[in-house]
């Protein structure tokens, strides 16, 4: 009789800081993989494995970022597709926060039936904008528009066309800089954004329970995805757009460990570590422990 031992997590690297201004964000995968995140996370008893890094393709075909990001969402959605068919947990380590659209629509294809996602997206920003409405044009300004089915038709049709969430489904938290088109584009599409100012005054455990509780209304599966730059500079200072007043480390672990237990985790993404912009490893060991939070905590 055999057996065979099946990795509890696969990680994921999405090797790209194309949609970023600073763009040294694409670094972050490898750099993780080589300070040896595989072999900590299974000291800490989580059973991990590299299942792929994915780099930008630079070809005649791909005319223009747009394309570049298009083309790489495509590929993380199939090995997103990959995980969750071998029914195994993904992390998704970027790279800029454009991986967003890879990442869940890839978790979206592979639901019976496109069955709706929950999602609880943690950050600074809003990352609701559309090429019309944004001033930098970078593309990580605007994954989730992209995954609510607006903006630039490449990113909106990865896997399949439309869009890939419904706004009940989704919840923003930690917002503290936005334009007000996004806030607008949000406000009009009901997605309940838990800025900062209500984060402190409510505290994060709070907010957090009561997001999980709004996404998962009509919904049997769900997903986390954390830019790193809703954590407070103090205590992430690697990304490239950081914001003062953040959340504290400490507490997103905390609010985070009770999600561990929930049924229906598919998997987590963490994007924007820009190792340029480091301290002392501070932000990789944000980022390890923010893994090792998910699939170690409430017991599994
Ligand atoms: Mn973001």
């Amino acid at each position: 009789m055999s057996t065979t031992l099946y990795p509890h997590l696969r990680l994921l690297g999405a090797a790209s800081g194309l949609g970023a201004r600073d763009p040294r964000c694409g670094v972050g995968p490898e750099l993780l993989r080589g300070m040896g995140l595989q072999r900590t996370l299974c000291a800490a008893g989580c059973e991990a494995v590299w299942q792929a890094i994915l780099y930008p393709q630079q070809t005649p075909l791909l005319t223009d970022a747009y394309d570049v990001i298009a083309d790489l969402c495509q590929r993380l959605a199939a090995e997103v597709m990959v995980a969750m068919q071998a029914g195994t947990p993904f992390a998704v380590l970027g790279g800029d926060h454009s991986c967003a659209i890879g990442t869940w629509s890839g978790a979206v294809a592979t639901l019976p039936n496109r069955r709706p996602l929950g999602l609880i997206w943690i950050d600074a920003h809003m990352d609701s904008h559309t090429p019309e409405t944004s001033t930098s044009g970078a593309v990580h300004g605007m994954p989730l528009a992209s995954l609510l089915g607006y903006g630039d038709a490449r990113l909106s049709s990865v896997q399949f066309a439309g869009p890939k969430l419904f706004a009940e489904h989704v919840c923003v938290i930690g917002v503290r800089s936005y334009e007000s088109t996004e806030a607008a584009f949000l406000r009009q599409h009901k997605v309940r954004v838990y800025f900062m100012d209500e984060v402190r005054e409510r505290g994060l455990s709070t907010v957090m329970n009561e997001a999980y509780e709004l996404i998962s209304r009509g919904t049997t599966r769900f997903g986390v995805s954390i830019d790193l730059d809703a954590i407070d500079p103090l205590d992430a200072p690697g990304v490239g757009s950081p914001e003062p007043g953040g959340i504290a480390a400490a507490d997103l672990l905390q609010a985070l460990a009770p999600l561990s237990a929930k049924p229906g985790l598919l998997g987590i993404e963490i994007a924007e570590f820009n190792p340029a912009r480091d301290h002392d490893d501070k932000t990789a060991r944000v980022i390890t422990r923010l893994i090792e939070e998910f699939f170690t905590g409430g017991g599994r």
